[in-house]
C-alpha cells in the first residue's frame, strides 16, 4: 500500500490483494480493509471477537466482504430503478484512502479514511460527494461516517453501517432497545408491525425500524456477555439474520454459519433518507462495546 502517512506504532500496514491496516493498542485489536473502509475485526483486550466474519467471505477487489462493518452508501438494499447496480451502494466496493492515523492520549487509536466522487462513481451515481470515515479503536469501537455535499445540487442519499455482531447462538440471544417501535417486516412483504418486548430470533429476520435513534443491547447468555450498540445521527435501525434458507443461497455465507451472527445496523434509509444542501455535511456514528 505504501502509505505516505507516518503511522503510529499501533498501526501496521497489511499488503496483499486487499490492502488493510491492523491496530493493536492497550485496549483492543482491530483490522480495517482500505476497500470500503471496512472494519473487519474488533477484539477488546480480555474479550472475544465482537464482529462476525464469514469463513466464506471473499477478500477480493470490487467484491463485498461478508462480515465486519460494511459501509453502505449512497443507497440501502437494491438500487431503486437500476437493479443491475450493486446492493447497498458503491462505497463498500471502492478503495478508500487512509488520510490519518494517530494514537490518542487515552491509549486509543484513530484512523481516518476518505472517498471522493469520481468518474468511476459517477457511472453508478452522478453526484458530487466527499466521505470521511473515522475509526476509533479503544475499549469501545466508534465508527463515524461524514457525508459532504461537494456539488451544486441537493444530495439525496441513504446510508448504513451494516454491522455484523458475533454471538454464540442467535436462537438464544435477545435484542433490547426496540420494544414498542414500528418496523417494516421485509420477510413479510414489508408490512408495518410493532415490536413487542425483546426481539428474539426464530426464523429469517429482516426488520427496518424507522424513526429509532436509541441504543440496542444484545444479551448473549452462552458467551455471558452483552454487546451494546449505540449510535448518533441515525434515524433507522435494521436487524437481520438470514436463517437457514437465505444463508444457503449466499455463496459467501457458510450454510451452518447463520446461528453465529446477527446484524444491528445504524442507517438513514427509506423514509429516513437524507438531503444535504451544497456544502452541507452530516455525520452518522455507531459505538460498539461490551456492556
Ligand atoms: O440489512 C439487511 C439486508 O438488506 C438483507 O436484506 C440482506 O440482503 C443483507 O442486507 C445483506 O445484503 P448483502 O448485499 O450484503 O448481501
Amino acid at each position: 500500500m505504501g502509505s505516505l502517512l507516518s503511522l503510529p506504532p499501533t498501526v501496521t500496514e497489511v499488503s496483499g490483494d486487499l490492502p488493510a491496516v491492523t491496530v493493536c493498542n492497550r485496549h483492543a485489536r482491530a483490522k480495517v480493509f482500505l476497500q470500503g473502509a471496512h472494519v473487519a475485526s474488533f477484539r477488546p483486550v480480555g474479550q472475544g471477537e465482537l464482529l462476525w466474519m464469514s469463513v466464506r467471505s471473499l477478500f477480493a477487489p470490487g467484491k463485498p466482504i461478508r462480515g465486519g462493518i460494511p459501509v453502505c452508501f449512497p443507497w440501502f438494499g437494491m438500487h431503486a430503478g437500476r437493479p443491475e447496480l450493486p446492493a447497498h451502494g458503491i462505497a463498500r466496493l471502492l478503495p478508500w484512502t487512509l488520510t490519518g492515523a494517530e494514537d490518542l492520549p487515552d491509549g486509543s487509536t484513530r484512523l481516518v479514511l476518505g472517498l471522493q466522487s469520481s468518474v468511476e462513481t459517477a457511472a453508478s451515481w452522478p453526484q458530487s460527494f466527499a466521505l470521511t470515515y473515522s475509526v476509533s479503536v479503544g475499549a469501545a469501537l466508534n465508527v463515524a461516517l461524514e457525508v459532504r455535499n461537494t456539488g451544486a445540487q441537493p444530495l439525496v442519499f441513504e446510508e448504513a453501517l451494516h454491522t455484523y455482531l458475533d454471538v454464540a447462538d442467535v436462537r438464544r440471544v435477545g435484542v433490547e432497545g426496540l420494544a414498542g417501535a414500528r418496523y417494516l417486516d421485509k420477510v413479510d412483504g414489508g408490512i408495518e408491525k410493532t415490536q413487542t418486548g425483546t426481539l428474539t430470533f426464530t426464523a429469517e429476520t429482516d426488520r427496518v425500524f424507522p424513526g429509532t435513534t436509541g441504543t440496542c443491547r444484545v444479551d448473549d447468555p452462552v458467551l455471558g456477555r452483552r454487546i451494546v450498540v449505540a449510535k448518533t445521527g441515525s434515524a433507522t435501525t435494521v436487524i437481520w439474520n438470514p436463517w437457514i434458507a437465505k444463508a444457503a443461497r449466499m455463496p459467501d455465507f457458510g450454510d451452518e454459519e447463520w446461528p453465529g451472527m446477527l446484524c444491528i445496523e445504524a442507517a438513514n434509509a427509506a423514509a429516513d433518507h437524507l438531503t444535504l444542501a451544497p456544502g452541507q455535511t452530516q455525520v452518522m456514528a455507531q459505538t460498539i462495546s461490551v456492556g
